[in-house]
């Protein structure tokens, strides 16, 4: 399957039928009054957000919804059969945004949730309705009127409580293995996972939260190096960044570097995303001889000046991930517990995450506007190929 974050599309609701100008006719009923039945109501489209629905690439096919249009009034007051509702799914996580004003229709976070885009039209009156003492056979009746038509955006982020943050090659693949039921694909080169992937990290039975692995970040990605920064916005609703050190990486970069990088791509696309609370993890310690590991996780700790929570660990042997596990899990619901219970944290968290929403979309927009200004120029200066950038496939694994 394909994993798409973004698609446009137009909706559109059905038409009101007409109402009918129509007089009664039976036998020995010399002048029978007005019958003229009412229009039916043109049909609506709504999105609903679905769990079993993990992407929107179903919305990169088809970009065009209509739903059914009222059927007229008839005679002996009939009112016309209603046009039938369209009801688009999608992924929980999706945001669906008016392109032409730019507001936000609705913000779909829980499964079966539902949001209305286009109302169907009402249905026009019969001429029944205009019967008066001074009018007793009124040919007036009105059309139906014109349902709704919108252009909108939608916007898939996923939902975890963690997010997966590091160099590509780091090992975040194999931590989220390691932690949870997900099975993303794990290899030795760089860029081997594609789209977001999330897994369900049990504590123990009954406490558990979303992880989200996404694609690694590099030096540069800002300006569209590896894969770019367009899964970044994957984070904004997380509570809580992981981030990923390869203490001994295998092309010989230096952690500490790599690191700083990472920090510096967070804080260039998003200052906000940046002040999420990030919890430092050196991983492959495998890799380090037992005798001199705790020596470099120093000397990484101390120029990198960290100070706040680290973790020891050896994804592929599951060494230390545990811990991680126990360790976030109480932050979650520390963070949870005060929401439910402290009114002002919780108004400041819902800024916080406003905030964190619209410096996102912002930077993703601009990226993406960017990237394809820099494609277009390769191509016409006759570099790069015709690959069409909306439609690039990627394979999704969605375990939730
Ligand atoms: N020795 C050792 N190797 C590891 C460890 N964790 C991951 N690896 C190896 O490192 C390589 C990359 O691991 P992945 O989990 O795919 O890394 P990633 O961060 O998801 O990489 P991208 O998806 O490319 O961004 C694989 O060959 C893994 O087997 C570890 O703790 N110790
Ligand atoms: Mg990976």
């Amino acid at each position: 399957m394909r994993f798409v974050d973004e698609a446009v599309i137009t909706v559109e609701a059905g038409d009101g039928g007409n109402g009918v100008a129509s007089f009664r006719r039976e036998k020995f009923v010399p002048f029978g009054g007005p019958d003229g039945g009412d229009g039916g109501r043109g049909g609506s489209v709504y999105i609903q957000a679905d769990d079993d629905t993990g992407t929107l690439v179903d919305y990169r096919y088809t970009r065009k919804f209509r739903a059914e249009r009222g059927k007229n009034g008839a005679g002996a007051n009939c009112t016309g059969r209603g046009g039938e509702d369209v009801v688009l799914k999608v992924p929980v996580g999706t945001t669906i945004v008016d392109v032409d004003s730019g507001d936000i229709i609705g913000d779909l976070v829980e499964d079966g949730q539902r949001v209305l885009v286009a109302g169907g039209g009402d249905g026009g009156l019969g001429n029944t309705h205009f019967k008066s003492s001074t009018n007793r056979s009124p040919r007036k009746f009105t059309t139906g009127i014109k349902g709704e038509f919108r252009e909108i955006r939608l916007e898939l982020k996923v939902l975890a409580d963690v997010g997966l943050l590091g160099m590509p090659n780091a090992g975040k693949s194999t931590f989220i293995r390691a932690v949870s039921a997900a099975k993303p694909k794990v290899a030795d080169y760089p860029f081997t996972t594609m789209v977001p992937n999330l897994g369900v990290v049990d504590a123990d039975r009954h406490r558990s939260f979303v992880m989200a692995d996404i694609p690694g970040l590099i030096e540069g990605a800002a300006e569209g190096a590896g894969l770019g920064i367009r899964f970044l916005k994957h984070l904004a609703r997380t509570r809580i960044l992981l981030h990923i050190v390869d203490v001994q990486p295998i092309d010989g970069s230096d952690p500490v570097h790599n690191a700083k990088a990472i920090i510096g791509e967070l804080k260039k696309f998003s200052p906000t995303l940046a002040q999420l609370p990030v919890v430092l993890v050196l991983n492959k310690l495998d890799q380090i001889e037992e005798a001199s590991r705790e020596e470099w996780c120093k000397h990484i700790l101390d120029e990198l000046e960290w100070t706040g929570p680290v973790f020891r660990t050896s994804g592929l042997l599951l060494e230390g991930t545990k811990e991680v596990v126990y360790y976030l899990m109480d932050q979650i619901e520390q963070q949870r517990e005060l929401e439910a219970e402290d009114p002002e944290y919780a108004r400041q968290v819902k800024a916080f995450r406003e905030q964190l929403e619209a410096e996102t979309r912002e930077q993703t927009i601009a990226a993406k506007e960017a990237y394809r200004a820099m494609r277009k120029a390769q191509r016409e200066a006759g570099q790069g190929d015709d690959f069409d950038d909306d439609d690039d496939e990627v394979e999704v694994i969605y375990v939730r």
